[in-house]
C-alpha cells in the first residue's frame, strides 16, 4: 500500500491550519462594527476581529461531509464590549457542531429558537456539542487570542440574516477588568 503525507495540518498550540485546500478568511473592524452596542470610532476599520480556517474534502452537497474549522479571536475590545463574532444559527437546523478550546479564554454564547439564551466557559480543552437548532457565538473574554476548533456539517449553512432580525439577548463586557453580562429584560 502506499502511504501519503496528510494534505493538511493543524498545529494546535500555534493555532494555524495549513494545507493547499485550507481557506482564510479575515474579519475585520469595518465589516464587525454593528455587532457591538457602541462602535468605537476610535478603533480603525482594518483592526483585525477575527480569523477563521476552514478545511474541507469532496462534494459540499454530500450528506455526512464535514468541514473543521479554527477560529482565532482577537482580545480587542469595542468601548468595553468583549470581541466577538457574528453568530449565526446553521440554515440547516438538523446540523450539530462541535467546537474544542485550543487557548485563551472565553464564552461560548448559544440562543435557542425561542430566544433563550446561556452560555458556556471555553478555555483550553473544553468542548463544546452545538444542537443543530442552536444559534452559536465566541466572544473573548481574556488578554489573550482565543483559538476555538470546530467540526460540522458541510451541508450546515450558515444563517446570519436571523442572528440580525433577532439578535442574542445577552451582550458581555470586560469593565475594570470584571466580567460584566447585560441581558435583554
Ligand atoms: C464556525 C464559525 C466561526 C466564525 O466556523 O463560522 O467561528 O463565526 P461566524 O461565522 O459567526 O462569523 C462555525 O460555527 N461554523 O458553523
Ligand atoms: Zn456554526
Amino acid at each position: 500500500m502506499e502511504i501519503f503525507d496528510p494534505r493538511v495540518q493543524h498545529d494546535f498550540v500555534n493555532g494555524i491550519v495549513e494545507g493547499k485546500d485550507v481557506k482564510i478568511s479575515k474579519k475585520y473592524y469595518r465589516d464587525a462594527k454593528h455587532f457591538y452596542l457602541n462602535p468605537d470610532a476610535s478603533l480603525a476599520d482594518d483592526t483585525l476581529m477575527y480569523q477563521v480556517y476552514s478545511y474541507s474534502e469532496g462534494n459540499s452537497e454530500q450528506v455526512g461531509n464535514l468541514n473543521w474549522g479554527l477560529t482565532v479571536l482577537k482580545p480587542v475590545s469595542v468601548n468595553q464590549e468583549c470581541n466577538m463574532t457574528r453568530g449565526h444559527f446553521h440554515e440547516n437546523l438538523d446540523c450539530a457542531e462541535f467546537y474544542f478550546g485550543l487557548g485563551g479564554e472565553g464564552l461560548l454564547l448559544m440562543m435557542k429558537e425561542d430566544g433563550t439564551c446561556f452560555a458556556e466557559k471555553v478555555f483550553l480543552n473544553s468542548l463544546h456539542h452545538i444542537d443543530g437548532s442552536v444559534a452559536h457565538r465566541l466572544i473573548n473574554t481574556g488578554n489573550e487570542d482565543l483559538k476555538v476548533g470546530a467540526c460540522w456539517p458541510t451541508i450546515a449553512g450558515h444563517d446570519y440574516e436571523r442572528i440580525e432580525k433577532h439578535p442574542f439577548g445577552a451582550r458581555v463586557f470586560k469593565k475594570d477588568d470584571e466580567l460584566v453580562i447585560e441581558e435583554d429584560k
